[in-house]
């Protein structure tokens, strides 16, 4: 009855680290995201979080019929997004801001931010190069055009 016991709990504790780790650790781009899947959100900002060895920032997107959606924007280290010219005082919330990237393998609503436009119009890398993703996404603009 032991072994049998075993066997059913080692799943359960299989999953439960497989799912917290590639928000806890390092990992790398396909681990994750789909470099098929580019998008571009553009909303405000809620929340950041500028933590190794990733920065995360949540953007508040509104779609057509006026329903607010969180997008989760994972980007690099902050240190690394601060030698791209990404530094703290850029963004504060309710900032309006767009972030080019590549989406969640599993359909979460959260992305690799590759590239983010600051308020102020200056387009920063977001420090996600270099982990094994296509290198700059081709998305839709706000507009619908393609770039
Ligand atoms: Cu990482």
């Amino acid at each position: 009855m032991k072994i049998k016991f075993g066997v059913l709990v080692a799943p359960v504790v299989g999953f439960a680290l497989a799912t917290a780790l590639p928000l806890l650790a390092h990992h790398s781009f396909s681990a994750q995201f789909d470099g098929s899947k580019a998008i571009r959100v553009q909303g405000t900002l809620a929340k950041i979080e500028w933590t190794n060895p990733h920065t995360y920032f949540y953007i508040d997107v509104k779609d057509e019929a006026g329903v607010v959606l969180r997008w989760g924007c994972e980007a690099g280290a902050p240190a690394a997004l601060s030698r791209r010219g990404f530094k703290r005082g850029d963004l504060k919330l309710g900032d309006t801001v767009i972030v080019d990237g590549y989406r969640a393998k599993d359909g979460s609503r959260l992305m690799d931010a590759r590239r983010v436009t600051l308020p102020d119009g200056r387009i920063v890398s977001g420090a996600s190069e270099g982990d094994g993703g296509p290198q700059v996404p081709q998305v839709p603009d706000p507009a619908g055009k393609k770039q």
